[in-house]
């Protein structure tokens, strides 16, 4: 079967990357870029005609998706697996491709471009090399983006191209994070300031934050051939996600960005209580269910709640934990957004697998279930659920020889030579860059860790 292309597509995809220029870089051109941002950019360009906001697109690691997308013209398609058929759509909204490793040159020379006007970022938790709330000024390869070298680190990309720009610029984390917009304004402060140089720039540069929300399992074959026999051709770059799609936005831009509400985002002032909502409810279930799911055998999310009684303890944690700690946007419905969290995660066509949601849990954590257990806390209550979640994350990393995590090194080392419960949990709690003092230190915490690990390790 032939290749998907511009001239090797029975219908024209609704936008022609050669129509475009570039007027958005983004960093991380993962599958879920493509199944979010580049989709409501594509929705933007067909309703507005505006032709300006073509995606150069970076991939932080390696090449594959470059060679994927090159012979494609920059078009991939979006499978689409909901409860019906599976549909697909191709995407024209990327205009160019660029591997940071490669050409890091390059990448800071397309944030300087003065054409540009918006940076978007999907890089992953780990890909911001914080310490609790700041840059991580011990991490080997900052300090080597520090002695001047062309960046390899995103925080490094961004101080770089900024330092080069004389028009300022909006920077737009999409990653799921607290405040992931001023977090991300601080990283590159502390950059700038490492380095003695603060752009002219920075000031008026401004770091909104977003809220993102749509599943994207990692593709697998039999993906890739239901997309073939859907649009004819083969497409070595299908993504594939569920039919929800939800992007919230802090209106809040130095200079001209894609009328993205008119490709189904919400721009609204305050981004936080969304933010919020979806990591507390959402995220953290997700992770509940995935180290759970795990610990029992259970390959696919979709799997692990359909037992019974993991679908009953992720209630559980929605309204007897995380709902308590949570001030609600105006219309929407908690109770309502947990009972369609749960029916997404059932989705028997994606199969979204436990040890893909479970890993990076040493970064995971501390943003969606640590500021719930802390709120728990300081209200006087047993946080018995959202503990039980901690205690299945430790009970994970306990029993997987080799833990999928950016610190893997440090839990292995914690837990070296450690053996029974109590032991485990004062080990993993002793991990400084995941448990603050508080949580540490607290008799209640503890005493619930113990008795869960106990019990999912009996
Ligand atoms: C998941 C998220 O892998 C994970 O940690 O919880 O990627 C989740 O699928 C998305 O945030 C959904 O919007």
């Amino acid at each position: 079967m032939s290749r998907l292309s511009l001239t090797n597509l029975p219908v024209a995809p609704a936008v022609d990357p050669r129509q475009l220029s570039v007027g958005v870089v983004h960093l991380g051109l993962g599958a879920f870029h493509r199944a979010h941002q580049a989709v409501v950019t594509e929705r933007a360009a067909v309703a507005t005609g505006d032709t300006r906001w073509g995606i150069a697109g970076v991939s932080q690691r390696s090449a594959t998706v470059r060679d994927q997308l090159a012979p494609q013209d920059g078009l991939y398609a979006v499978l689409e697996r909901g409860l019906g058929d599976p549909s697909v759509q191709v995407i024209g909204s990327i205009r160019d491709v660029l591997t940071a490793p490669e050409d890091p040159e390059e990448v800071v020379a397309r944030i300087a471009d003065p054409a540009v006007s918006v940076v978007t970022l999907t890089v992953t938790e780990k890909g911001y090399r914080a310490r609790g709330d700041g840059l991580d000024l011990d991490d080997p390869e900052i300090r080597a983006d520090l002695t001047g070298r062309p960046p390899r680190t995103v925080v490094g990309q961004l101080a770089a191209g900024l330092a080069r720009r004389v028009e300022p610029l909006t920077i737009v984390s999409c990653d799921n994070l607290v405040a992931n917009g001023p977090f991300l304004r601080r990283l590159v402060a502390d950059y700038v300031e490492a380095l003695g140089k603060v752009p002219e720039v920075f000031e008026a540069t401004r770091f909104p934050a977003s809220m993102v929300d749509r599943i994207v399992p990692a593709t697998t074959g039999a993906d890739r051939d239901e997309a073939a026999r859907l649009l004819g051709v083969r497409d070595e770059a299908v993504v594939v996600a569920e039919p929800f799609l939800q992007w919230v936005i802090e209106d809040d831009f130095a200079g001209e960005r894609p009328a993205w509400e008119q490709g189904g985002a919400v721009l609204t002032p305050d981004v936080a209580p969304w933010e919020r909502a979806k990591l507390r409810m959402l995220n953290a279930t997700h992770s509940m269910l995935a180290y759970l799911g795990a610990l029992r055998g259970y390959e696919t999310i979709a799997e692990a709640v359909r037992d019974d009684e993991l679908a009953a303890l992720a209630r559980a944690l929605m309204t007897e934990d995380v709902v308590p700690t949570l001030s609600p946007p105006d219309g929407l419905d908690l109770t309502e957004y947990g009972a369609t969290v749960l029916e997404r995660f059932a989705n028997p066509a994606l199969k979204h697998r436990t040890t893909q949601v479970a890993m990076d849990g040493s970064v995971k954590l501390p943003v969606r279930m640590l500021g719930t257990v802390r709120d728990r806390l300081a209200a006087g209550a047993e946080p018995r659920v959202i503990t039980l979640a901690v205690a299945a994350w430790m009970t994970y990393v306990l029993k997987t020889p080799t833990v999928d995590d950016p610190q893997s090194g440090r839990l292995e080392a914690a837990l070296a030579g450690v053996s029974g419960a109590a032991a485990v949990v004062d080990a993993l709690l002793g991990v400084e860059s995941i448990f603050t003092p508080d949580l540490r230190e607290s008799p209640v915490f503890r005493d619930l860790l113990v008795e869960h690990v106990n019990a999912l390790t009996a």
